[in-house]
C-alpha cells in the first residue's frame, strides 16, 4: 500500500494553524532557523530491514500481523514510513534474510518510494539450512580454515548484491568470540579476523566502504573477539582507508562514554556510521531515544561539532542507520518514532550556541558549559522537525495519520495475521 498525497495535504490542512503559532513564536526565538531547517531537510535515516516485523526474545515473539512477507513488502514498507516523514530515504539489508532474487525490480521499486540502498550487512553468526559449515565456535576467528574462508566468501557475495542495488558500504558485525575462560587464545583469533577481513576488504570496489560494528558481549558472554571500539579501530586502521568503526549504541558495557567515543573516532577520521537505538541494562534494542534522550543529543552535539570541524555534510558523510528491535510496539509506528527522536536529537545539536560553548570551555566556566549545552538540549525542537517535514511534503504528525488511515489494519488485511517478516 501506498500513502496518498491528498491524505497528506488533508492532514497537514487540519494541523497548519496551530503548527504556524508555534513556529512564529520559535522564528522570534531563534536565529539560523532557516539553515538549520536546510539540514534537517536533508538529513535521512536508514530503516533496516530485519526491523519491519516484530522482534522477538529468546523467550517468545509476539506477532502484530501484517507483517512483509517478501523484501519487496519490506521496502513498500519503508515508503510508507518515507512518506509520512520524509527522513526514512534509505533501507539497509541484511544478507541471508533479504536476499535481492531480482535486484532490477527491487531497485525500480525502491526509486519509485523515493529510496535508495545504504550498507548491506553480511551474516556470519547463524548457521542457514543449506550451509556448508558450522558458525558456532565463530566465522572469521575460526580455527578451521575452510569456515574462514566460507565466511569471506559470503562477505564477497553481499558486496555483489550491493553493487547491483547501488549500495556503496558492507557492515561486518561478527558474534565471535568465546564463552568461557580458556575457549579462545584471544591474540590468535584476533588475527585471524583481521586476515579474514583483509581478504573482504581486498573485494570492495574503490567507492566502497567497510565498516567494523563491535559488541562487548551476546551471543558469547566471556570474550567477543571485535568487543570494544579500540578492537574496531585497530582493524579499521590496519585494513586502510576505506575501513571505519560502526557504533551501535547499545553494544558497549553498562556508563561507557559514547559520546566521547564519537569524538575521538571522528577526530581519527575513522568514525563510519551509527546503529541507533536505545537500551537500559545491554543490547535492548529499544527505541532509539526512550530512555536515555539527553545522551542521544551529547552524541549528536560531538557529531556536529566534530563534522563542522572536518568540514563534513552532515547528511550523506556518515551512514545513518537503525537498528532496533519492536517487540511489543507497531514496528512502522516504533521506526516512526525513532527517526523523530533522531531527528529531535540533531535539531538540538544544531541549536547549541558554539561560541559561548567554547568560551566557557577555554574560561573553565563549567557552570555556563552546562547552561550552553542544556539550553539546547531542554528547547522543545518538535515544530522546527515538524516545519523540517512539512518542506518535505510530509506529515506534521506521522503517527497520527499512520492512525487515521488505519495503516496496520489495511496491511492486515492484505497479508494476514501470520505472515512474519524474516530477521531477528
Ligand atoms: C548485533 O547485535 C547487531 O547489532 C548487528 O548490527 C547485526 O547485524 C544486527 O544486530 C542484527 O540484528
Ligand atoms: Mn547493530
Amino acid at each position: 500500500m501506498r500513502i496518498e498525497k491528498n491524505w497528506i495535504d488533508f492532514h497537514n490542512e487540519k494541523r497548519l494553524k496551530a503548527h504556524q503559532r508555534k513556529m512564529e513564536f520559535l522564528s522570534s526565538e531563534m536565529e539560523g532557523l532557516d539553515s538549520i531547517l536546510g539540514k534537517l531537510v536533508n538529513f535521512q535515516v536508514a530503516i533496516p530491514s530485519w526491523a519491519l516485523g516484530t522482534g522477538g526474545t529468546r523467550f517468545g515473539r509476539f506477532g502484530i500481523g501484517g507483517e512483509p512477507r517478501s523484501l519487496e513488502e519490506k521496502i513498500e514498507d519503508v515508503g510508507i514510513l518515507h512518506a509520512l516523514n520524509k527522513s526514512s530515504g534509505s533501507v539497509s539489508l541484511h544478507i541471508p534474510w533479504d536476499i535481492p532474487s531480482d535486484p532490477a525490480n527491487v531497485l525500480q521499486l525502491a526509486s519509485s518510494l523515493g529510496l535508495r540502498f545504504d550498507a548491506m550487512n553480511s551474516n556470519t553468526f547463524q548457521d542457514q539450512p543449506d550451509q556448508k559449515l558450522s558458525y558456532k565456535f565463530g566465522s572469521m576467528q575460526h580455527r578451521d580454515k575452510s569456515v574462514r574462508r566460507q565466511a569471506i566468501v559470503h562477505n564477497l557475495e553481499v558486496i555483489q548484491y550491493g553493487i547491483a542495488l547501488g549500495s556503496k558500504a558492507l557492515t561486518v558485525w561478527l558474534s565471535d568470540g568465546s564463552s568461557y575462560p580458556g575457549q579462545l587464545n584471544f591474540r590468535k583469533a584476533f588475527q585471524l579476523v583481521k586476515e579474514s577481513l583483509q581478504e573482504v576488504y581486498a573485494g570492495l570496489p574503490p567507492d566502497w566502504k567497510l565498516f567494523i560494528e563491535y559488541k562487548a558481549f551476546e551471543p558469547n558472554f566471556y570474550s567477543t573477539t571485535v568487543g570494544d571500539w579500540g578492537q574496531s579501530y585497530m582493524l579499521s586502521s590496519k585494513l586502510g582507508k576505506q575501513a571505519f568503526t560502526l557504533v551501535d549504541l547499545g553494544h558497549h558495557l553498562p556508563n561507557a562514554n559514547i559520546e566521547q567515543i564519537v569524538a575521538l573516532l571522528l577526530m581519527e577520521g575513522k568514525l563510519g556510521g551509527f546503529h541507533f537505538n536505545d537500551s537500559k541494562y545491554g543490547d535492548d534494542d529499544l527505541t532509539v531515544g526512550s530512555i536515555k534522550p539527553y545522551q542521544l543529543f551529547l552524541i549528536f552535539n560531538e557529531l556536529v561539532e566534530g563534522m563542522d570541524d572536518r568540514g563534513m555534510d552532515h547528511a550523506a558523510d556518515l551512514a545513518w542507520m537503525i537498528d532496533a528491535s519492536h517487540n511489543v510496539k507497531d514496528p512502522l509506528e516504533d521506526l516512526l518514532e525513532s527517526v523523530e527522536a533522531i531527528m529531535i536529537g540533531y535539531a538540538q545539536a544544531l541549536l547549541v550556541d558554539r561560541i559561548r560553548l567554547t568560551n566557557a570551555q577555554e574560561n573553565n566556566d563549567v557552570v555556563m558549559a552546562q547552561e550552553v549545552l542544556q539550553q539546547a538540549y531542554r528547547s522543545d525542537v518538535r515544530p522546527i522537525v515538524a516545519e523540517a517535514r512539512l518542506r518535505g511534503g510530509a506529515a506534521l504528525d506521522p503517527i497520527a495519520l499512520y492512525r487515521e488511515r488505519k495503516i496496520r489494519d489495511n496491511l492486515i488485511n492484505s497479508r494476514g495475521t501470520k505472515s512474519i517478516a524474516t530477521g531477528l
